[in-house]
């Protein structure tokens, strides 16, 4: 072979991916902000390990993975901006101004937009995703965390101003404070529950979660927890409530229904955040005090302890098991099979060459395809955008097949299905 024809197949091989056995994350993967190190520790969730170390901004604080699972927002609480991360490659790809003390991170179900309350300057951030620029911002004594409803229009706000504690209710189309609502002790979190008929909120000093009604915005119950609970959440298909309760270090399972405790599973020392991974059966809990995180069977199984950096306190697990997920599509005896896939925006579709013979994809709306994809060779694409994607074979344009593809927001992932 001509060293020319080697580099052309070299560059070719770029665009290619292996058809099985990729190198990689078993699993999701989860983002830990270690506030004591100014650090992210990356956790592949199917291999039970710490896979990267990133350098972001100082005292990482919120954290969310953005809805097509390509990006994380990791606030700097000790700096005034957002360090992003792309989770290809793990590495940092942009920093984002947003105003002194950035803390709880969210984003809407559309991916559309980021909110950050932007502690030390008073205000809730609205960012554009896309543009990575704050656009937009409403004024909020204090802000702690943020939670959004999961039909997009509404986010509740922990505001920790001493002498006028509240829940902030936000009107996210009108971006103004629709309602504020005074509670007792300092709020630490609150979090909306998957149908956006409650929202389960925790205080500083206060051994149990109050249960709010988003209609009254009154408390309906309360849940009697031990001491300390940081975060009580009610993730979409899970098969209980959770509260991460820092002072006996344990995670406490609740009936939704009911409100009465249903157990509890003893994690690591101080535990601070969790999140929920994919499939729902699975959550991530943050052990500040001893530098690991707690991979917990929500159903009683073992608990699998992983070694992080100093003080991890949040964690946000990526919403899909794998970001090659998506559709596989077989090219065989000419044709592509099947020749109709639907996926949703984010996901990827991997074709593989089972022929033998070579093959190609041209795509009709211009994307980079290839001319040449050898017996054995496959090709993936990430689809970003919502549409129907006409392709055909590059080498035999008889062959001919589709890729529809459909908004995130649409489908059932922010209506309570399991994510
Ligand atoms: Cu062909």
């Amino acid at each position: 072979m001509k060293p020319l024809s080697l580099l052309a197949l070299a560059l070719s091989a770029a665009l290619l991916v292996p058809a099985a056995g990729a190198a990689g994350p078993a699993g999701a993967k989860a983002y830990v902000g270690n506030f004591k190190d100014d650090t992210v520790s990356v956790v592949d969730t199917g291999g039970h390990a710490m896979v990267a170390t990133i350098p972001v901004a100082a005292g990482p604080d919120g954290i969310v993975v953005s809805r097509n699972d390509r990006l994380v927002f990791v606030s700097g609480s000790g700096s005034s901006s957002l360090s992003v991360i792309d989770t290809a490659t793990d590495r940092i790809v942009d920093t984002i101004e947003v105003g002194k003390g950035p803390q709880g991170l969210a984003t809407t179900p559309d991916g559309r937009w980021l909110l950050a309350a932007i502690n030390g300057e008073d205000r809730v951030a609205f960012i554009d995703v896309a543009s990575r620029k704050v656009v937009g911002s409403v004024a909020v004594p204090k802000p702690h965390t943020v939670s959004i409803s999961p039909d997009g229009k509404q986010a509740y706000v922990s505001s920790q101003a001493p002498g006028q504690f509240a829940l902030a209710v936000l009107d996210l189309p009108g971006r103004t404070v629709a309602a504020t609502v005074p509670v007792e002790k300092t709020p630490r979190d609150l979090e909306i529950s998957p149908d956006g008929k409650t929202v389960y909120v925790t205080m500083a000093g206060a051994p149990m979660v109050q249960v709010f009604d988003t209609a009254t915005n009154k408390v309906v119950a309360q849940i009697p927890t031990g001491v300390s609970p940081h975060v009580a959440h009610l993730f979409a298909g899970a098969p209980a409530g959770v509260v991460v309760v820092q002072g006996p270090g344990e995670l406490m399972l609740f009936d939704p229904a009911t409100h009465a405790a249903t157990g509890s599973i003893a994690v690591g020392k101080q535990p601070h955040w969790v999140d929920i991974l994919p499939g729902a059966r699975q959550a991530l809990v943050t052990n500040e005090g001893s530098n690991n995180v707690s991979l917990v069977d929500l159903g009683g199984g073992p608990v699998v302890t992983i070694p992080v950096g100093n003080a991890p306190r949040k964690v946000a697990v990526q919403h899909r098991a794998s970001a090659a997920g998506g559709a596989k599509v077989s090219i065989r005896d000419f044709a592509f099979g099947p020749d109709q896939v639907a996926i949703r925006t984010g996901d990827s579709v991997t074709w593989s060459n089972d022929d033998g013979a070579p093959h190609g994809l041209g795509f009709k709306d211009g994307a980079p395809g290839t001319n040449e994809l050898l017996p054995g060779q496959s090709f993936s694409r990430v689809f970003d955008k919502a549409g129907v994607y006409d392709y055909v074979c590059s080498v035999h344009p008889y062959m001919t097949a589709k890729v529809t593809v459909s908004d995130l927001s649409a489908s059932a992932d922010s209506l309570g299905a399991p994510r």
